[in-house]
């Protein structure tokens, strides 16, 4: 871990020293940090025609808008915690890795169902690929390492797949190079028996089972 996010040149572009965080050089190096904000300001500037994005004044702007929401108060903490309780904590504390884990199921069980019979969480009909879709799927593409199979969230598996089929979500996905933390990546590790891969997915599953077991957890959402 380099932690460049924490160094000074970045923390005067985003305060809170993480990232996403982006830079305008079009509009005299705007900074803009915080996921939402950052979709809102690239849809108000950038999309005038909606073409990822919906009118202000339409239900489907705040639907799309719930959704971000969703994942900013709750997928992304609750995730990004059980990341950090199973793999960067020194002490595993099983309380909080069920707690965490079990969090972020639920909230999966929530977009699962959403996802019923849509192919995209905002919009009309079927739905549309907008940001609501961009905020989370970044989250959704990294399950694995905190022990949840999308198996278990076939709507959620399907809707994943289709965003990482769109080319521009590949090439963003390439930038600044591909993560070995993606399912897919880490998924082709284990299937292809990288050995510290394996070990690492296999500890961190025998984690979630030990927390889950010791505190009766069972899956219910919502
Ligand atoms: N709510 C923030 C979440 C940002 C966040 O948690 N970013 C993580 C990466 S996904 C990060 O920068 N972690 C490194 C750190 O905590 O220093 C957003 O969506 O922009």
């Amino acid at each position: 871990m380099k932690n460049t996010q924490k160094e000074p040149w970045f923390t005067a572009i985003n305060p809170n020293g993480r990232i996403p965080a982006i830079v305008d050089h079009d509009r005299n190096d705007f900074a803009v940090f915080e996921g939402i904000s950052i979709l809102g300001y690239l849809t108000r500037l950038y999309d005038p025609d909606h073409k990822f994005s919906f009118p202000v004044d339409s239900d489907d702007y705040t639907v799309a808008e719930e959704w971000i929401g969703w994942q900013h108060g709750g997928l992304g903490p609750m995730q990004g915690q059980a990341n950090h309780f199973l793999r960067f904590a020194k002490d595993k504390i099983l309380y909080s890795i069920q707690r965490y884990v079990g969090e972020s199921e639920r909230l999966y069980g929530i977009l699962d169902k959403r996802l019923e019979s849509r192919e995209y969480v905002a919009g009309q009909g079927k739905g549309k690929y907008s940001i609501a879709d961009m905020s989370i799927l970044g989250w959704a593409n990294v399950t694995t390492m905190v022990g949840i199979d999308l198996d278990m969230f076939p709507n959620v598996q399907a809707w994943l797949d289709r965003c990482l089929a769109r080319p521009a979500v590949k090439k963003g996905f390439a930038v600044p190079s591909e993560s070995p933390m993606s399912n897919a990546a880490l998924k082709h590790a284990i299937e292809t028996e990288d050995a510290e891969a394996k070990k690492k997915h296999e500890e961190t599953l025998a984690l979630v089972d030990e927390s889950k077991e010791k505190y009766c957890y069972k899956y219910s959402s919502p």
